[in-house]
């Protein structure tokens, strides 16, 4: 986890003093997160070279159709993001936010991740508003007629197929696995290692997938309309897991179908009473909003990408935190927003400085989620 003491990096100390007089008087204060928040802990982001969606096919892995066709492949995701969750540490912004939250009762943080790092920095609930879900709740497949629902589940893997131990080939992220072993797909392998290249330095860069491994990406030849062999796109190629609906998480309500992860896929609908408890925060009834915090977010996703703008129409200056340059000037009023171009858990905990003192008070509060 970064050092929060560690100097911030260069910003504008004219508009650092003229965000911090905001914030103090503020009373009603709105914090939009995405992914670049806990970065610093490790996990990685969406978007962007090396994120978990770079040659994957989020269609694959983060819809419902995707489960549909490949529930395997699916689970193997997420049980790769579990662990990985699961490793890693709240870092200073996710402790910061959770002091703000305390020290305001105005302040709410509407989260896109579902990582469980806000929870688990003691961010208080009834101000933390988990827009897409939680890697760690689960629920049945068949929510209309069984609808069971299971939070809090840190088991490390859900069965012995979504257990990489029980094929240690798959876990060198690289290796093929005995044929009889359910195939973990060369697509999510070659994501994976790419990313672990890159966050986690040489450790892992002599485990990329090996050629053989990536062969199903490159798939026969098909025929084309005038029977010329073209090679197949990598996108054509719906890649199996392997696993069976009996390899997965079972329903122990219904006892009839599989779980899955209580995360929202795209084109699915945010939980509506979450939604529901998001969008009043920018009612008129409400009176004036003074902040808005758009923090590592690219702001790609929608209904999140369209609190800022709500934020605005409420009154609200807008903050933006992004370790790009170009991510953090997007949809930005110019002369009424603020940029502050760096690592969330280096930039939060000094932006908040006024209202929550320094780390030493805050940092790593001891918290059982
Ligand atoms: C819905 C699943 C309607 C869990 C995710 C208009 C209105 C409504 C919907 C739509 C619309 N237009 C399009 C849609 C459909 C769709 C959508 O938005 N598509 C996009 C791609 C155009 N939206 C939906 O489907 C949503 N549903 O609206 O329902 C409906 C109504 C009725 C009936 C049916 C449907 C559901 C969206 C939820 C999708 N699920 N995740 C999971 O596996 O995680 S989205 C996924 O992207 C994550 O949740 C993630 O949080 C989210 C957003 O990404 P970011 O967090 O921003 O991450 P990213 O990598 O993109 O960026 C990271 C940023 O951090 C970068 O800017 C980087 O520079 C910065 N950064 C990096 N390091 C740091 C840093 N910053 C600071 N410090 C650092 N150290």
């Amino acid at each position: 986890m970064s050092d929060p003491s560690s100097s911030a990096p260069m910003l504008n100390p004219a508009d650092v003093a003229d965000f911090q007089e905001v914030l103090r008087q503020s009373k009603r204060i709105v914090a939009v997160l995405g992914a670049g928040v806990s970065a610093s802990s490790g996990l990685a982001t969406f978007r962007g070279s090396n994120g978990l969606w770079a040659g994957q096919d989020v269609m694959q892995v983060a819809t419902p159709a995707g489960f549909r066709h490949d529930p395997g492949l699916v689970w193997q995701f997420y049980s790769y993001r579990r662990r990985e969750a699961a490793k890693a540490k709240p870092n200073a912004a996710h402790y910061a936010l959770a002091e703000l939250a305390r020290r305001l009762p105005g302040f709410v943080t509407l989260s896109q991740n579902v990582d469980n790092l806000s929870p688990r920095a003691g961010h208080p609930l009834p101000q933390l508003k988990q827009l897409h879900g939680n890697l760690f709740n689960l629920r049945c497949v068949d929510a209309v007629n069984c609808g069971y629902e299971e939070h809090g589940n840190l088991r490390d893997h859900l069965t012995p197929a979504l257990d990489p131990s029980s094929a240690p080939e798959a876990a060198q992220l690289g290796t093929v696995d005995s044929a009889a072993r359910p195939k973990a797909s060369p697509l999510l392998l070659a994501g994976i290692a790419r990313k672990h290249a890159t966050i986690l330095g040489d450790a892992y860069r002599d485990r990329k997938p090996s050629s053989e491994d990536l062969t199903p990406l490159r798939g026969a030849a098909t025929a084309d309309a005038d029977g010329e062999q073209q090679p197949r796109k990598t996108s054509d190629i719906r890649l199996s897991s392997g696993l069976t609906a009996a390899d997965l998480p079972q329903c122990p309500a219904c006892r009839t179908n599989i779980l899955r992860p209580a995360v929202v896929w795209f084109g699915e609908a945010l939980d509506p009473d979450v939604a529901a408890e998001a969008e009043a925060h920018f009612d008129e009834g409400l009176g004036k909003l003074d902040l808005c915090l758009v923090i590592g977010t690219s702001s790609k996703v929608w209904p999140a990408a369209g609190y800022a703008e709500m934020a605005r129409n409420r009154g609200a200056r807008v903050a933006v935190v992004n370790l790009d340059a170009t991510d953090a000037a997007k949809n930005v009023r110019r002369g009424r927003d603020w940029v502050f171009v760096g690592d969330a858990a280096v930039l939060v905990p000094e932006l908040l400085r006024p209202v929550i003192g320094a780390p030493e008070t805050w940092l790593e509060r001891p918290v059982s989620v």
